[in-house]
């Protein structure tokens, strides 16, 4: 009973204000937006590894991840990105590609349409992040770091689309 009034009410507010305010805020009784994307927070090290290895999304969540490189190691030796790829892109050729991208942050310019959200490569101490919709499909995705040779000591982890 308490549906069909509200759904009524509903109804004879959205007349109202289709007629005189087209901008006006929504619908009352409506929930208040979420407070902005899910924030994610990864950690990269010194020893080649994230702290998260598996992130789990809706199909279409909005997540901001924040990486933050823990390690004292110099950017040039050690630096951390993360990158996370499309589905039906091969992480062995992407990390391949990206050993000669050193001028871009070892993101490969020819392989950037593989690329769903990323974060620059940081130095010791400095964070980074990214703000992106989880895709609409439901499945696997590889997320990594894309630091000469990072990759395949175990730097990578995969959000799950579910
Ligand atoms: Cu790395």
């Amino acid at each position: 009973m308490k549906s069909i009034f509200v759904a009524s009410f509903l109804v004879a507010a959205g007349l109202l204000a289709g007629c005189s305010k087209p901008e006006s805020a929504p619908a009352a009784g409506a929930a208040a937006p979420a407070g902005g994307p899910r924030v994610v927070n990864i950690q990269a090290s010194d020893t080649m590894k994230y702290d998260v290895a598996s992130i789990e999304a809706k199909p279409g969540e909005e997540i901001k991840v924040v990486l933050t490189n823990a390690g004292t190691q110099p950017k040039e030796v050690m630096g951390h990105n993360w990158v996370l790829l499309k589905a039906g892109s091969d992480p062995a050729a992407f990390v391949a590609a990206a050993v000669g991208a050193k001028d871009t942050g070892y993101i490969p310019a020819s392989l950037q349409d593989q690329i769903i959200a990323h974060i620059d490569q940081l130095g010791p101490k400095q964070s980074g992040e990214v703000t992106f919709k989880a895709p609409s499909a439901p499945g696997e995705y590889q997320f990594l770091c894309s630091f000469p040779a990072h990759y395949l000591v175990g730097m990578k982890g995969i959000l799950v689309v579910k």
